[in-house]
């Protein structure tokens, strides 16, 4: 670690305020270039207990930057892990208010639920599938919290690796018998098909992303509890939104969500 405990606590109050009150910051490291990936988790793990003392919860977690689409695009070349609180979650159809957000995109997800504890080191792609109750298709809307969505991997990891909202619906459905690598993947904005993909662009895998996070959560004792919800991060680049716009996704085999923004 290299920055002291009241220098992460500003940071985290600083990034958490951004996002409560909609509006954008610089890049953190720019002023503290010395911080590390130690620091940046701790940054995260403040904003997470700012939250919790407020009253909110963990409902799930998230892996992020786990495809090649989304590494180009951001300019990073490592995944990131970050939390989702319950307050983040909006229902299947429903709305998004943009003028909560400060440049939200959109981005489909593979999400998992398991049904047994999770506990790294040494966790691979069959331990995650024999851990996971189903999968179901997932929108995430991530917000930036830097200037121009601009940022390197400390500062996006200190931000909760840009966290805002997330929409679950489709089929929840076990994992035995379907081939997570060949889900098609399509997401349409306003009837216009925007991106599509297959699982595989997930890290090879997408069961290879909820590996690594509980490889990285395992590196400080912690564990993933059965029943965690997670996003296993955006199978291709993300798309911007504005009011107005109407969002679907379709999985293979896992059904379809949708959101409104207003
Ligand atoms: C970081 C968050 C990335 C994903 O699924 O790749 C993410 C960002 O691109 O702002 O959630
Ligand atoms: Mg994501």
């Amino acid at each position: 670690m290299k920055l002291d405990q009241k220098t992460i606590a500003q940071l985290a109050e600083h990034l958490e305020n951004a996002e409560l009150e909609a509006h954008d910051v610089l890049k953190i490291t720019d002023e503290h270039p010395e911080m590390d990936w130690d620091d940046a988790y701790a940054i995260q793990n403040e904003i997470l207990r700012r939250k919790l003392a407020r009253g909110n919860r963990v409902v799930g977690l998230k892996a992020g930057l786990t495809s090649h689409a989304k590494m180009k695009q951001m300019g990073v070349e490592t995944p990131c892990f970050g939390f989702l609180v319950d307050y983040f979650s909006v229902p299947d159809g429903g709305e998004i208010k943009v003028s909560e957000l400060i440049h939200p995109k959109i981005e489909p997800e593979i999400v998992f639920v398991l049904k047994r504890v999770l506990k790294g080191p040494g966790c691979h792609i069959g331990t995650v599938l024999a851990a996971t109750d189903f999968v179901m298709p997932g929108l995430e809307i991530i917000d930036s919290r830097y200037r121009d969505f601009k940022f390197d991997l400390k500062s996006v990891i200190a931000d909760n690796c840009s966290s805002s909202r997330f929409v679950l619906g489709g089929q929840a459905v076990p994992v035995d018998g379907v081939d997570l690598r060949t889900l098609g993947v399509v997401m349409e904005k306003n009837g216009e098909v925007m991106a599509i993909g297959a699982g595989a662009a997930v890290l090879g895998h997408p069961a290879a992303a909820i590996a690594m996070l509980a490889n990285h959560l395992g590196a400080s004792g912690e564990e993933i509890p059965a029943g965690t919800m997670i996003l296993s991060g955006g199978v291709t680049e993300a798309i911007a939104v504005k009011a107005g716009d109407y969002v679907n996704l379709r999985i293979q085999s896992l059904g379809s969500t949708s959101v409104r923004f207003i």
